[in-house]
């Protein structure tokens, strides 16, 4: 997308967010690339070294609890060093004065740091852990964990508490969710590539209840076919560049 062509679009966002009362974002990987975060799929993508099957299912943590472990271990210690960028700071601009829910796949709790509040973890946090025997869960920030982790209250083996491939995501926070989106009158789809489900219906599902929906990322995804409005290029420059005009307040 050349210069000109992205000025004139993100004009065109400005004015339907500056109207925009009731407002959703879905991040996903992206939002954090720029804090030093690796995304999932593509080049420099997590799984290009681990297959996804091998760490982030139930199965693969019960064959090797160890190995699982240690990749968690191994990401917990690389994010907590590393803080919120523009993006992140913008969507928590956006909050104030608006009803505004942001819900995230990722698990690295960013926005969270960025002082959103409204926030739905909807693939968990890496910051939280639950027991594998009694289901209890707890915040643990505690960097490396020592192997195995316990529970304190029944012995029972830590698990990372996350949403792993073929688990089902929170009735709860999906409910709210689902209803935030189709509720809505405008959504963000930001730096996710809309390849996992069901978080990526999400979007839509906007898309059916008639919301408008604006996707930032500097690829095409599944869904660009599908935005109102598509800004092509990183969340960190898109983010500020769209909020900042706005205001933080309709
Ligand atoms: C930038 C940027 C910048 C870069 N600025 N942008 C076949 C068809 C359909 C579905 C399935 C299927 N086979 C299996 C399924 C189901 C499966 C699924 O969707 N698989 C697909 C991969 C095919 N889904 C599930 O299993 C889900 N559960 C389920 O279906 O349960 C059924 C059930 C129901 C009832 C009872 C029981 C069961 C669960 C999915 C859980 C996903 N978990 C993970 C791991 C979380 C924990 C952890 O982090 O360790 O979640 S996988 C991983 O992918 C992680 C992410 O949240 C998720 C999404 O990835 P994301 O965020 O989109 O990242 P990337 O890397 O893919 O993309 C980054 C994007 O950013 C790119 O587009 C870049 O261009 C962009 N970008 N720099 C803006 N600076
Ligand atoms: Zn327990």
């Amino acid at each position: 997308m050349c210069r000109t062509d992205l000025e004139t679009r993100l004009k065109e966002a400005r004015t339907l967010l500056k109207k925009a009362v009731r407002l959703t974002a879905l991040t996903g990987a992206g939002i954090s690339a720029e804090s030093g975060v690796p995304t999932f799929r593509g080049e420099q993508g997590l799984w290009k070294k681990y297959r996804a099957e091998e760490l982030a299912t139930y199965e693969a943590f019960l064959r090797q609890p160890e190995l699982v472990w240690e990749w968690y271990n191994w990401r917990r210690d690389l994010i907590a060093e590393k803080r919120p960028n523009p993006g992140h700071q913008a969507l928590a601009a956006l909050e104030k004065g608006r009803d505004f829910t942001l819900i995230t796949q990722n698990v690295d709790g960013l926005h969270l740091l960025a002082g959103s509040r409204n926030v739905l973890e909807i693939h968990g946090s890496i910051w939280r852990v639950r027991c594998t025997a009694c289901g209890r869960g707890r915040d643990d920030r505690s960097v490396p964990l020592p192997y195995p982790p316990l529970c304190p209250d029944c012995r029972g083996l830590l698990r990372p508490d996350v949403v792993w491939f073929g688990e089902a995501l929170d009735a709860g926070l999906w409910e709210k969710a689902l209803d935030k989106v189709v509720s809505g009158q405008l959504m963000l789809v930001v730096g996710t590539s809309a390849l996992v489900q069901p978080a990526a219906s999400l979007a839509w599902e906007a898309k059916r209840a008639g919301v408008l929906v604006m996707e930032i990322n500097p690829e095409r995804t599944p869904f660009s076919a599908e935005a109102d409005l598509v800004l092509s290029g990183s969340a960190g420059v898109i983010l500020p560049a769209l909020v900042s005009e706005t205001g933080s307040t309709p």
